[in-house]
């Protein structure tokens, strides 16, 4: 029999956002070609009887080869980073090209393209962070990226060096709605946090666990009330990134009402983690340090429902390595350093899929196809990659997630391929893993082995927005 295609997925259960169905999925030049039953052979066949087969999995939040603005490097560089997703079953990265005051937006965007081009082994695209909105960068920068396949970027309402003012958000928000841009926002009250931290400190509550203390739910609720309302004001699309919190989930579900264009974005460490986790005893606690801060039980329950329900669109690992025991870590400025001075950050580009699989899918928590929507087609819909990535179907790149349902894994460090010392997620005994990755056609992860060239992974331009918010 002459072979009709490159590979053949043969047997497995194809999940997407609308259905399961036992199909295989025949994969030539890169792109699906053919999904159903009894396909022909391929030159390469893999047998997925018993398995999973779901859309590559699009990281849409992580932070990788950054620097922050007090010029600290991330652990993770685009090698180790796309490796590490891959080997979580993930086919598809949206890292940031991040700017810092002073410097230009369409140079930044081209020095991290540099650094990804010889490095990643899977697709890559790229949100900009903006936190210097000049005059130029509004008017003439910022559209021209957007043009050139950045339609999306990252602000901040909290961080003394990244944060906007009220002013220069309607600016950037008014701009993104006549470009059909997707605003992220860092939403936490600036100013609340700096006064609560202040007095904290002076009492000498300086431990990593006062890290939470002093980022309530009550400043992450009101900044996303006033994201939503400048968003109405403008008419941006607004994505609220790392939801950590009931009331921050009921103002988007009210804005949402009330006809304001606003998304929501969760993690898996708000998911499986609370902040008791900050009471582990010295500078352990630094690796649960991130913000927002981890909540408590009923905060994490409640994201469940929205992410079951439709309010939290995307599923994202905001991956931000700092090692634990390392001076350009965590521990920059000492181990005694007071929480305000510790790198924020949790790794988890690697755990994130199989993290939100065992405690959404296997819990019974989210069934399949919404877990197949929040890990890549409502992320591939929003950020303009659809209907080419997210989504399994013929015509899209052969980006496919080959899961074994009842795999039992604890989580350890060392089974991982970041470049980091420690996961939060260690000891966590999950259940279902991704035992095969396949991007663009190409099987790069395979029972526990890696194997792909770095500069295999392509940057992907992306679209646009449509004009209707689907997700
Ligand atoms: N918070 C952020 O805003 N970014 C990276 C990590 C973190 O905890
Ligand atoms: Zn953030
Ligand atoms: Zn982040």
């Amino acid at each position: 029999m002459t072979s009709r295609f490159d590979l053949v997925v043969r047997g497995g259960l194809v999940v997407t956002e609308a259905a399961v169905v036992e199909a295989d999925v025949g994969v030539t030049g890169g792109l699906i070609a053919a999904i159903g039953r009894g396909l022909g052979r391929g030159l390469e066949e893999i047998d997925a009887a018993g398995r999973l087969v779901l859309p590559g999995g699009i990281d849409s939040h992580c932070h990788v080869e950054q620097e922050s603005s007090t010029g600290l490097m991330t652990a993770d560089d685009f090698h180790s980073a796309t490796v590490a997703a891959a080997c979580g079953g993930v086919t598809t990265i949206i890292p940031f090209a991040a700017q810092h005051r002073g410097q230009n937006l369409p140079e930044v965007a081209a020095r991290y393209r540099g650094r990804a081009r010889d490095k990643a082994v899977i697709d890559y695209a790229f949100h900009l962070i903006v936190s210097d909105p000049t005059p130029a960068a509004v008017a003439e920068h910022l559209p021209a990226l957007i043009a050139d396949g950045y339609p999306s970027f990252k602000v901040y309402t909290t961080y003394d060096a990244l944060k906007l003012t009220d002013r220069q958000l309607l600016e950037v928000m008014a701009l993104a709605a006549r470009e059909r841009a997707v605003v992220m926002v860092h939403a936490e009250n600036s100013d609340a946090i700096a006064w609560a931290a202040e007095r904290l400190v002076a009492a000498g509550h300086t431990a990593p666990r006062y890290h939470a203390e002093s980022r309530p739910v009550a400043v992450e609720r009101e900044a996303v009330h006033r994201i939503a309302t400048l968003a109405g004001l403008t008419g941006a699309t607004v994505m609220v990134v790392h939801v950590s919190c009931r009331e921050a989930l009921d103002e988007i579900r009210a804005a949402r009402a009330r006809g304001v264009s606003m998304l929501a974005e969760t993690c898996p460490q708000y998911l499986a983690l609370t902040v008791d986790e900050l009471n582990r005893p010295g500078f352990e606690a630094a690796k649960f340090l991130c913000s927002p801060p981890l909540r408590g039980g009923a905060d994490l329950a409640a994201l469940w429902v929205g992410l079951a329900d439709g309010s939290i669109d995307v599923l994202s690992s905001d991956h931000a390595p700092y090692r634990l025991d390392d001076p350009a870590g965590k521990a920059v400025n000492g181990k005694d350093a007071p929480f305000t001075r510790i790198p924020n950050g949790v790794p988890g580009l690697e755990t994130c899929l199989p993290v939100v699989f065992s405690e959404g899918v296997s819990r019974g928590r989210i069934t399949l196809e919404r877990f197949a929507a929040v890990s890549a087609t409502n992320a591939a819909r929003i950020y303009g990659l659809y209907p080419r990535k997210g989504v399994i179907a013929v015509g899209a790149d052969a980006d496919l997630a080959v899961w074994d349902p009842d795999r039992e894994t604890t989580v350890t460090n060392a089974q991982l391929h970041h470049r980091m010392d420690y996961t939060a997620f260690e000891g966590m005994r999950l259940r279902g893993w991704p035992v095969m990755t396949v991007a663009r056609g190409d099987v790069v992860w395979r029972d526990g082995a890696f194997a792909a060239q770095p500069g295999r992974g392509r940057f992907i331009a992306r679209s646009r927005r449509e004009r209707s918010v689907a997700s």
